[in-house]
């Protein structure tokens, strides 16, 4: 952990000011206000650049990292590496086949530093930097944000208790799962120019009782989003599709916007724990789809590799939530390809439980 942190130091040593390039989720927004933290610690100039694996082609993230040194969060690129002409250091949790940097790129991943526990960007950021000790709430939040509070209750229950907060009944029931929740609707309310608004705010904040009543500014974001949910939820009761063999449950729907899938995804499988679900978004001939599974026992990362193959299309992330764009004309043979694999696995169960 020492020598990741040594290589990353010796490398921002080397220059004035870096380029952060951050996911635009909870969890990237709490990682790059860690990670200015620590530049402005070490006296450096930064530029801040909010992206997603979404919004951003893979391609277009490596023409985007221009600068001599260019910090990317929160944002799967480690299959594009080769695309990238400039200096990257890419600290990121998501699933990878291999984890290698290159001359060009250093990765700091959890599993080069022996966590195996699921561990978002903004906790690894914490434990990798301890100047970063006195922002723990920010680590928390972050880290709550992406799904990530069951793994890390400890520090979490220790900071509640540092800054006099009550615990809940889970993760999300206590002081920094609610501002997780609204931190995380600046990208559904408004997009990346809304997620820009909350870094700027946010980056002023001292300590935790000014950042505690800079969130709160953002309040009716995250009502307004909640509306929606609440309406999407609905929707999804009457018209969703459920394959009882496999435990899925399928939803289609058209022209939301990508953000507010993924909380929709997030959102029913904490309700429903014990099924797959698959959300649809059809959009501008495209369909984004965001896949759950709280339970853990199926490996998604996995299930959509081997559903995406050969067709146009990109998808990846953790074991228990993924995201992918398909083209609609692929669709069907998505569909198919999936729930072929997701009844093999079934099969498999089966045969072994014999
Ligand atoms: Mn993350």
């Amino acid at each position: 952990m020492q020598n990741l942190k040594q290589i990353v130091m010796q490398e921002l040593s080397k220059v004035d000011r870096v380029k952060l390039i951050s996911h635009t989720d909870c969890d990237g927004i709490c990682s790059a206000l860690l990670m200015a933290k620590l530049l402005q610690m070490l006296h450096k100039d930064f530029f801040i650049l909010f992206s997603s694996p979404e919004e951003a082609s893979r391609g277009k993230l490596a023409n985007l990292a221009t600068a001599g040194l260019n910090l990317i969060l929160d944002i799967p690129i480690l299959e594009y590496v080769e695309k990238f002409k400039s200096k990257v250091i890419l600290i990121d949790h998501h699933e990878y086949e291999s984890l290698k940097g290159s001359e060009k790129l250093i990765l700091v991943h959890p599993k080069l530093m022996h966590i195996h526990a699921y561990c978002p960007t903004s906790m690894l950021l914490f434990l990798l930097f301890d100047e970063l000790t006195p922002f723990d709430y920010i680590a928390c939040i972050g880290c709550i944000g992406d799904g990530g509070g069951k793994w890390w209750s400890e520090i979490i229950h220790s900071s509640l208790l540092k800054y006099g907060l009550k615990e809940g009944r889970d993760e999300f029931d206590n002081e920094f799962g609610k501002m997780a929740q609204i931190i995380g609707s600046a990208k559904i309310y408004r997009g990346v120019e809304g997620v820009n608004e909350v870094f700027f705010e946010l980056v002023k904040a001292r300590d935790f009782p000014e950042f505690r009543e800079r969130v709160k500014k953002f309040h009716k974001w995250y009502e307004a989003v909640e509306r929606k949910l609440k309406r999407l939820e609905e929707e999804f009761l009457k018209k969703s599709e459920e394959y009882k063999d496999v435990e899925l449950k399928l939803f289609y729907m058209r022209n939301q916007g990508h953000g507010i899938t993924s909380a929709l995804a997030t959102r029913l499988s904490y309700k429903y724990p014990n099924s797959t679900i698959l959300i649809c978004n059809e959009k501008r001939g495209k369909i984004g789809i965001s896949l759950r599974r709280n339970d853990g026992k199926i490996n998604l990362t996995n299930l959509l590799k081997h559903s995406l193959f050969n067709l146009r299309a990109s998808g990846g992330g953790h074991t228990r939530a993924c995201g992918g764009i398909i083209n609609k004309t692929d669709f069907e043979l998505f569909k198919l390809n999936f729930l072929r694999n997701l009844r093999e696995i079934y099969g498999k169960g089966k045969e072994e439980d014999k």
